[in-house]
């Protein structure tokens, strides 16, 4: 079933997502900024196997996910790609898209640029 990808909400200096594991990862698809540290907040909600350790392809790293409350996993900040999690058999997947921030708009750079090089 296709699910909606959550954004990662800014907090300070960082960016969260909250992820509730149950027969999978809730939500499966996240959006996140490149540049900006990711926090992935795991909570357990299954005893399943599945749900004890989490693997991610960038950076490389395995973490086991208590088995009640939850677990934090930070993630440094990172350039635009894809980062794909999965259980440790990859059962339960899930993925990351980091993204640029959005450019500033072409008015916006050219006012930019009009005050830089502007006359006296
Ligand atoms: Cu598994």
């Amino acid at each position: 079933m296709i699910e909606r990808a959550a954004r990662a909400r800014l907090d300070g200096g960082q960016q969260v997502v909250e992820i509730r594991v149950h027969g999978g990862y809730h939500p499966g698809a996240i959006i996140a900024r490149a540049g900006v540290p990711l926090r992935l907040i795991f909570r357990r909600d299954d005893d399943d196997v599945c749900s004890e350790r989490v693997v991610f392809s960038a950076p490389r790293l395995e973490r086991r996910l208590a088995a009640s409350g939850s677990t934090t996993i930070d993630l440094p900040a990172q350039a635009p790609g894809e980062v794909r999690f999965t259980c440790g058999m990859g059962r339960y997947r899930g993925h990351i898209e980091i993204v640029a921030e959005r450019a500033p708009s072409i008015m916006a750079r050219l006012w930019a640029l009009g005050r830089s090089t502007g006359s006296q």
